[in-house]
């Protein structure tokens, strides 16, 4: 903590409004965030930040933040509540919890969450201890799981584009990955802007030209929901044209002949009728990858939401590999992990409970043993909360998350959540997923929670502090309140609290968390070709292009294409109705998800729902930029407002998620106007190992709203 003049402190943080990690210099006056700016001392934003953290006192000192526990009193949603203390509010839960878990078993207690945030693996831990194999999160199947399991699989360790090192990347093919606006999974936007404008050559693999395909030399607008076909056809070009590195292919890939002869079909021609890129244009790009080394291929969740997702994801790691850029300067480096594993009390779930997780038989990279993070399927456990098949799902405890907005199909998920006996939501302000709650509870926010992160997610090749400076009323960290329950119902290592899990995580760099607190990061050197001395840690230490291990579990171990299952190929009978392909999702700088609506700096730049379309598009169905506008999906319609443009392939419709409006009257908050997810499909059939469903490439219509 530094002091200055005029009684301001600041202190030395780091932002996570998303995934982030951006450094950030906090300045306090009487115990209030007065401003946020960039930290130059940041080893990975040397200054930088988005327009959100930079807009963080606003969202903290937001009047319309939760600020105390709420306990109903009206009829579910009618907006009756009534202040509680935090005693009485955890001493009634606990009590309900309890009582459900005695007549129910644990397994009729459900815990939600949003995409990874602090609390993240202190829910899981959570769910283990109270013995309820049944949390879930809205990604995992539809964003990221995938390519961590898949990299495990094929490569024995999670996969990051090298971007700190000596060595700069000569090539970036971005595939479904839009960095630029993301920060996704702990990689800064300003690390991908440096590295392009350094000279990287960029492949852009994306129905849009997003912010990120705009600064690539090469721009691809793939069909949604066509990436399997893309890459099998890349795949097959290396391998034909010889363009494979043949030492590392012969010295640490399995399976390399078996690959060759089950790709012979899938050539660029075959590629371009599904698509909907010519043919040249694909050779083109496999060959700009494969020439320019080191490289590193950058995929983002756009190939893991839709129904062909584990295959999607091994047919483009397979391009890393055969292309020799794993582990070396300037490519795809194998993460260092040099925190302890969170402890997440795995062991303490009972063996009948892992059987009993929803969806757990069906989806074994999602719920299974070998499930990198096992975790309820949610079609299954709301379908469980609204039908009790298989058993009932009685409570549900959600941190951070409001399913409302982010589960496709939100109707159903309205209708699953009417059906429970409990429902308590902590968040920073009243969404319309806490508006249908029992109990709401006040969540903190990044400059009053104490956490480590490793960096980048997963990968943890660095390890930060954030640090706790400012206390907003009654406001407290989800661990907290996760502790103080687990206290009350004497689980399992109840007596351990987050300070001594952050120790035990710091433990391997021999420093405490109040140690890092006051050095603020560790960042060893970075250890490439680590397969060298003992080989990649996978089931027979080479890289897997053909997996033994998905044989073993009953999956295919070779990537096949496989068209999505609402598509103009697929379900021609619907183009009448439904012409165009819909994707959804993609990230806006001003938003996270469903959060900022509320915060008036960030709205003011984005006031209105987005629906991108063609100018070819638009005009054929005289629609005019800025106009409003019905979209419409086999499962209902909502409304945006037109961004005309070129820069969209004109039989691609993209609509933006998340969308409510706090400034609308609660319950609803508008939540049935403009959300993407009425328009998603949240139906069998999923992908056969993860269970996911499918956000993009679905079909939709698009016409003028009747005036
Ligand atoms: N500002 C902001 N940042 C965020 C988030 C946020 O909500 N707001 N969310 C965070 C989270 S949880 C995640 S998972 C990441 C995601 O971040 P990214 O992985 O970057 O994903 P998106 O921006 O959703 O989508 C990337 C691109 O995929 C394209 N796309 C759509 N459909 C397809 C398709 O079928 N194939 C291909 N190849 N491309 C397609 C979209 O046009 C988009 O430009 O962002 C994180 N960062
Ligand atoms: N159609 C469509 N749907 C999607 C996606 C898509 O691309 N298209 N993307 C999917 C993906 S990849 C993801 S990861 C999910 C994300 O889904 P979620 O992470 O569930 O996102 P939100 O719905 O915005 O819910 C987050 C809530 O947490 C609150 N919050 C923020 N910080 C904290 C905190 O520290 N503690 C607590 N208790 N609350 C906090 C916010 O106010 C907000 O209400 O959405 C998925 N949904
Ligand atoms: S990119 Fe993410 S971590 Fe960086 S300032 Fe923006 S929200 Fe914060
Ligand atoms: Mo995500």
């Amino acid at each position: 903590m530094m002091q200055n003049m005029d009684g301001i402190q600041s202190y030395r943080s780091v932002c996570r409004i998303c995934h982030g990690g951006c450094g950030a210099l906090l300045y306090v006056q009487d115990g209030k965030l007065i401003k946020v700016k960039g930290d130059p001392e940041s080893p990975l934003s040397r200054g930088w930040m988005c327009v959100k953290g930079l807009r963080t006192p606003e969202i903290v000192n937001h009047p319309d933040r939760l600020k105390t526990p709420l306990k109903r009193t009206g009829k579910r949603g009618e907006g009756k509540w009534a202040e509680i203390t935090w005693e009485n509010a955890l001493d009634e839960v606990a009590d309900r919890l309890d009582a459900i878990r005695r007549e129910s078993g644990p397994e009729s207690i459900a815990l939600g969450q949003g995409t990874g945030r602090h609390h993240y693996m202190h829910v899981v831990r959570f769910a283990n201890a109270l013995g309820t194999p049944n949390w879930y999160e809205p990604g995992l199947a539809q964003c990221f799981i995938p390519r961590i399991t898949v990299s495990h699989l094929t490569y024995g360790g999670h996969v990051v584009g090298d971007y700190y090192g000596n060595v700069a990347p000569k090539c970036i093919m971005f595939w479904g990955h839009n960095p630029l606006v993301s920060s996704a999974d702990g990689k800064l936007a300003i690390a991908f802007k440096r590295a392009l404008d350094k000279g990287a050559v960029g492949i852009a693999i994306d129905p849009r030209r997003s912010e990120t395909a705009r600064k690539c030399a090469m721009w691809l607008p793939v069909r949604p929901g066509t990436d399997d076909a893309l890459a099998l056809a890349m795949i097959n070009v290396i391998i034909n044209e010889g363009l494979y590195d043949r030492e590392f292919v012969e010295k640490w890939t399995f399976g390399f002949e078996k690959l060759k002869n089950h790709i012979a079909g899938n050539t660029p021609e075959w590629a371009e009728k599904i698509t909907w890129l010519p043919a040249a244009q694909i050779a083109k790009a496999a060959r700009t990858y494969a020439s320019h080394k080191p490289a590193i291929l950058e995929w983002g969740l756009a190939i893991e939401q839709n129904v062909n997702t584990l295959q999607t994801v091994r047919a483009i790691a397979i391009l890393r590999a055969l292309t020799g850029n794993i582990d070396i300067p300037g490519g795809d480096v194998i993460g260092m992990n040099i925190i302890r594993t969170y402890p997440t009390l795995r062991n303490k779930l009972p063996r009948g409970m892992i059987k009993k997780r929803l969806g757990a038989e069906d989806y074994k990279l999602l719920g299974g043993w070998r499930a990198f993070m096992p975790s309820a399927h949610i079609p299954t456990l709301f379908n469980a909360m609204r039908t009790g098949d298989p058993y009932r799902v009685r409570a549900l405890l959600v941190f951070g998350n409001n399913p409302l907005t982010t589960v496709a199909n939100s109707r159903e998920v309205y209708e699953s959540l009417q059906k429970l006996d409990l429902l308590t939501v902590t968040d920073l302000f009243m969404t319309p997923t806490a508006a249908i709650a029992d109990y709401v509870f006040p969540a903190a926010y990044w400059p009053e929670v104490e956490q480590v992160i490793g960096y980048p997610l997963v990968a943890e090749n660095m390890v930060m502090a954030q640090k706790g400076v400012v206390q907003t009323a009654q406001c407290r960290q989800d661990e907290w309140i996760i502790d103080e329950l687990s206290e009350r119902l004497k689980l399992p290592d109840s007596d351990k609290r987050l300070k001594d899990i952050m120790d035990y995580q710091l433990s391997p760099l021999g420093i405490t968390y109040q140690e890092l607190k006051e050095k603020g990061y560790v960042y060893p050197p970075h250890q490439y070709r680590k397969h060298e001395k003992g080989g990649f840690r996978t089931s027979n230490g080479k890289v897997e292009l053909y997996s033994k291990s998905l044989e073993k579990m009953g999956y295919d171990p070779l990537p096949s294409y496989k068209e999505p299952p609402e598509s103009p190929l697929q379900t021609p009978e619907l183009l009448g109705e439904f012409p165009y392909v819909l994707t959804t999702g993609s990230r806006r700088t001003e938003f996270f998800h469903s959060e900022h609506r509320q915060i008036e700096s960030l709205r003011k730049r984005r006031p209105n729902p987005q629906v991108e379309i063609h100018v070819d598009t638009a005009r054929q169905h005289g629609i005019q930029h800025g106009e409003w506008v019905k979209i419409s999906s086999p499962r209902g319609s909502i409304r945006m407002q037109a961004t005309v443009t070129e820069d969209i392939n004109p039989n691609v419709i993209n609509i933006e998620h998340g969308w409510w409006f706090p400034e609308k009257a609660a319950p609803d908050f508008g939540v049935w106007e403009s959300n993407a997810n009425i328009l998603t499909n949240n139906a069998p059939p999923y992908d056969p190992a993860f269970g996911s469903y499918q956000l993009r490439g679905l079909l939709c219509r698009i016409e003028k709203e009747p005036v």
